[in-house]
């Protein structure tokens, strides 16, 4: 097999990217993959009155600059995939125009609806039925907002696209629905392998917007001429990745044996699960609230998500705002010289989950549970990285309670793993070793599935041990401490309390 190029976009809520993949055989020994990076750009929502949107025409127009820069650093890719955050959308008319910004999945507008929907489908019955955890900005939650406001554009809409697809319809003209996206609507029935239509009238929402379901690993179509033209560049062909980059990710766990494993996917969200081949719909995982999200190859990934380092990037916002610019470098370093265990905070508080003032939010939480308020950039960012690690203790231990098995250490993948004081302190709080690596996660199982679809890559064995022969993995080796336990004792008694206080 020739060393084929792939081009894959990666798209996460603070920033995005652009890497070209490269399969290299030499002679004699294992495949491995190489990728660098060409592009990256920021991201993030765009106000507009009460309103949250991203900014989806400049986030095409930074796919065409990464299209146009590979050909033009001599690179030559075949096939292209997207992949990005879960759950957003834009509406098409009958014409196949976009109506409109797609709102961002932090827009407040879905909090009044959460409420009539959970009581008149049932809790019980949506978390059977998608095999979703209730987070606030689920489709189905963001479609019964738009209802409720009586929107012109969903009346009058003809087709619904999720990010990638939509992206991937902007440069090749095709409509499709990716498997792994359609599984974090909340509107597809994951035990009947179908939309839950039935859902969809009991809530009003238009079956017609949703396409037929294809998988990862399917041929789209090239780009348009038109876009060729533009972009002075050949028929490059989008390919469905597993475009939820969660699920990208997933691929790109470096775990080789056969046994489970559990990985977290470490960017502005933590995401923390294990690989199914069936949901696991029980009681215990709907009170635990934990997601089965379809993955690559037909599976589901059991897990958790967890509100993860966005506390941290809306601090680093403000500070950066009051004219006091750190690095996350420096951060660090300022969390490292901080006292321990001196503060924590339940991440999942949902005060934490929407935007601004996330300092005084995270005083505030301290001032009510009784802690030292910490005030300083190392105090808050400690205070902030003790209270993730243990958070994600606390998930291993329940996806092992669920499961039933045990995990010798903890894979951790995604930017995140960057924050080389997170992984430690993670390691930490197991008390079992963390095996970080690779960061560019999502972009390099996104490649994985563009080379399985081209014959390049058997499938996610393959996969996998190709990623942990071409990528540094570093080992974090748990530093014991007697004080982790005492504060994992507290933590659990702080959501204790909460609980206790609803
Ligand atoms: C991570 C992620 C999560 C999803 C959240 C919102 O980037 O895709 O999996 O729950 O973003 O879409």
């Amino acid at each position: 097999l020739e060393d084929q190029e792939v081009l894959a976009f990666d798209l996460g809520a603070s920033s995005g990217r652009a890497l070209i993949g490269r399969m290299i055989h030499e002679s004699g020994g294992a495949p491995r993959l190489k990728v660098e990076e060409i592009h990256r750009f920021p991201n993030g929502p765009v106000e507009i009155g009460d309103h949250l949107y991203w900014d989806i025409l400049r986030l095409l127009e930074e796919l065409k600059t990464g299209l146009r820069k590979a050909f033009q650093d001599g690179y030559s890719p075949r096939t292209f995939g997207i992949d990005t955050w879960g759950v957003d959308f834009g509406l098409l008319d009958a014409n196949g125009e976009l109506m409109g910004n797609p709102y961002h999945y932090r827009d407040p507008h879905t909090q009044e609806v959460i409420e009539d929907v959970v009581s008149s489908i049932g809790k019980e019955a949506l978390f059977e039925q998608s095999g979703l955890q209730l987070m606030p900005f689920n489709t189905v939650y963001q479609l019964a907002a738009m209802k409720q406001a009586a929107s012109p554009k969903l009346d009058a809409a003809r087709t619904l696209l999720l990010t990638p697809d939509l992206l991937v319809y902007f440069l090749t003209g095709r409509m499709v629905c990716e498997f792994t996206m359609a599984t974090t609507t909340q509107l597809y029935h994951p035990s009947k392998q179908a939309w839950n239509t039935e859902l969809m009238d009991r809530l009003s929402i238009p079956p017609h917007l949703f396409l037929e379901v294809i998988h990862p690993g399917t041929a789209i179509a090239p780009l348009t001429q038109r876009v060729c033209k533009e972009l002075g560049v050949p028929p490059v062909e989008a390919v469905a990745v597993g475009t939820h980059d969660t699920e990208s990710a997933a691929v790109a766990v470096p775990c080789c044996s056969d046994e489970s494993f559990v990985y977290l996917v470490c960017g502005t969200w933590s995401l923390m699960g294990t690989e199914r081949e069936q949901p696991l719909l029980t009681e215990e995982a709907a009170r635990l609230e934990f997601s089965n999200e379809g993955g690559v190859g037909g599976t589901y990934q059991l897990l958790k998500n967890i509100m993860g380092l966005w506390i941290l990037q809306e601090c680093k916002a403000e500070w950066d705002g009051q004219g006091s610019v750190y690095s996350y470098s420096r951060l660090v370093q300022e969390a490292a010289g901080a006292e321990p265990f001196r503060s924590l905070i339940d991440p999942d508080d949902f005060r934490f989950y929407s935007p601004h003032d996330m300092i005084g939010k995270i005083q505030a939480f301290c001032l009510e549970s009784g802690q030292p308020v910490p005030q300083r950039v190392g105090e808050i960012t400690r205070c902030v990285l003790e209270s993730l690690a243990l958070k994600y203790k606390q998930t291993v231990l329940q996806i092992e309670s669920l499961t039933g098995e045990s995990f010798q250490g903890l894979h951790m993948v995604g930017g995140g793993i960057q924050n080389e004081l997170l992984c430690q302190l993670t390691a930490n709080a197991l008390a079992r070793p963390v095996w970080a690596g690779p960061v560019e996660a999502s972009a390099i199982g996104n490649m994985l599935v563009q080379y399985m679809s081209t014959g390049h890559c058997k499938d996610l064995q393959t996969a996998r041990r190709l990623v942990a022969d071409s990528f540094p993995i570093r080992l974090y080796e748990p530093q014991q401490h007697p004080e982790w336990v005492n504060a994992y004792l507290r933590f659990t008694q702080l959501q204790a309390r909460k609980e206790e206080e609803q």
